[in-house]
């Protein structure tokens, strides 16, 4: 903790004054103001081990901030470029966990772990967002979350040294690594270890609560008692361990796979999991790979699948693999079907008898409705897929053998529907998990394959692995 200690000293006397602003490289296209600039480079101090030379700043500095920047595309799973962008800035202004992204220094100079398997934690002070009981459940049910899965006890002590101390405090609070005020850095903790270690702080410039407003306590405590034990960040975005902070839902919590290997290379698996079915994050290559809905937004193209879709930019090759609930905390965890009308500039996605319309990354309001509104009968439990068709202004529903023909211009249903997938579009099989129209083709996804489909001749002209979407 020493040396970690100093180099915090350090970035804290160099950001007194920021006439030693460090030339960040910048995309082109964009246009960032000078505190913009210093916000990127406070950023990645603090998460990317940033450290700029104080004697020669103006020479050879630019490069470092290129590595960092890339380091951090890297992490995310952005471009790479090397230069400050509009995603990679938007990225940074997300809340998230105080802990830097690249282990080795600072909070973790190597891989810790508690020796013992009993551990005491003691609450040292509380929020005012919440009752007391409030915040001894959430710290209670967030140990709950890694002793399900570990050998490791958790027993909460009320005076003395615990193993890990919990406090809450605002901006300097104990230990330089200071806090931030609302939003930015929501809560850090210390790696295993004697004094400091193990103990979590929550910042409370924030407003805590126990469901979807502010940060849900729970999440980020469960986050941070991660780090408590011994784990460092994790790249997937689906991992309970991932920087930056998603609300996932009121429904019960499963802790992920990739956490879940985690901790266990640590500690081992416990006698009973209560819960054993932990969530994997889907793989793009998987050959076996099967798709929930797929959908155009704008020109970028996004391919749903559980929790997660992935967005295939025109100009990238790499697809960016993301949570539903990071863009829509209001959507559901998973949905349907999905199209887009580029006329109304609408993207509808429908989960079982409802159906969102989406302006760009908004909710249109008076949404969801029910899609019985759109003229499907009343009992119709669900759409399985979802196509506009950009020269007939048509768009085909999807569901179980059958199929509907809705007409967007009168927004009606057209008579003579539902009629069997099978007439109309011989060899796809008989259901249909997704689909989208590009160019004149339908693009028919049916478990692990798709089926080219060329409106022009009526027929399949080539079948493919779903997986070939993305370039695998
Ligand atoms: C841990 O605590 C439990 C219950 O308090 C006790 O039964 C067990 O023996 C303890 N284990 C060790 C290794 O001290
Ligand atoms: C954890 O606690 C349970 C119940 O108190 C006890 O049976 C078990 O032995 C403890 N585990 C360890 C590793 O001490
Ligand atoms: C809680 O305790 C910490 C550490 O002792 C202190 O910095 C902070 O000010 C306290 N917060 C409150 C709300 O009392
Ligand atoms: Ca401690
Ligand atoms: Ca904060
Ligand atoms: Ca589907
Ligand atoms: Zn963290
Ligand atoms: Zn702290």
């Amino acid at each position: 903790m020493m040396q970690s200690g100093l180099s915090a000293v350090f970035v804290l006397l160099l950001g007194l004054s920021f006439c030693l602003t460090i030339p960040i490289p910048l995309e082109d296209s964009h246009e960032f103001t000078e505190k913009d600039l210093q916000f990127a480079e406070r950023y990645l101090r603090t998460h990317y081990d940033l450290h700029p030379n104080p004697a020669g700043i103006m020479r050879k500095s630019g490069n470092t901030v290129a590595a960092k920047l890339r380091e951090m595309q890297a992490f995310f799973g952005l471009q790479v470029t090397g230069k400050l962008d509009e995603e990679t800035y938007e990225l940074m202004q997300k809340p998230r966990c105080g802990v830097p992204d690249v282990g080795e220094y600072n909070f973790f100079p190597r891989k810790l772990k508690w020796s013992k398997m009993n551990l005491t934690y003691r609450i040292m002070n509380y929020t005012s967002d919440l009752r007391r009981n409030e915040v001894e459940r959430a710290f209670k049910k967030a140990f709950k979350v890694w002793s399900d899965v570990t050998p490791l006890n958790f027993t909460r002590i009320r005076s003395g040294v615990a193993d890990i101390m919990i406090s809450f405090g605002t901006k300097e609070h104990g230990d330089f690594y200071p806090f931030d005020g609302p939003s930015g850095l929501l809560a850090h903790a210390f790696p295993p270890g004697p004094d400091y270690g193990g103990d979590a702080h929550f910042d409370d410039d924030e407003v805590w609560s126990d469901d979807s407003k502010g940060y849900n306590l729970f999440l980020v405590a469960a986050h941070e008692f991660g780090h408590s034990l011994g784990l460092e960040h994790s790249r997937d975005p689906g991992a309970l361990m991932f920087p930056i902070y998603t609300y996932t839902g009121k429904t019960g919590f499963v802790l992920p796979d990739d956490d879940v290997q985690g901790i266990q290379e640590l500690y081992g698996a416990g006698d009973k999991d209560p819960n054993p079915k932990h969530p994997k994050t889907p793989d793009k290559c998987d050959v076996e790979l099967s798709l929930d809905a797929i959908t155009e937004l704008r020109g970028e193209m996004l391919v749903f699948k559980d929790r997660f879709f992935w967005r295939l930019h025109p100009q990238m090759v790499e697809a960016e693999l993301v949570l539903l609930k990071s863009f829509w905390p209001e959507l559901p965890n998973k949905i349907d079907a999905a199209y887009e009308n580029p006329i109304k500039d609408l993207v509808f996605m429908f989960k079982g008898k409802k159906v969102w319309a989406l302006n760009g990354y908004d909710i249109v309001e008076d949404f969801p409705k029910k899609i019985y509104e759109m003229g499907f009968p009343k009992e119709m439990k669900r759409i399985d897929a979802a196509v506009h068709v950009k020269d007939t202004a048509k768009t085909l529903f999807f569901t179980g053998n059958k199929y509907w023909s809705y007409d967007e211009e009168a927004e009606v249903m057209e008579e003579g529907y539902p009629r069997l997938i099978e007439e109309e579009f011989p060899g796809i099989g008989d259901k249909v998990d997704a689909v989208y129209e590009r160019n004149g083709y339908l693009y028919f996804f049916n478990g692990p394959l798709q089926f080219e489909y060329s409106i022009w001749s009526q027929r399949i002209v080539r079948v493919l692995h779903t997986n070939s979407l993305f370039w695998c």
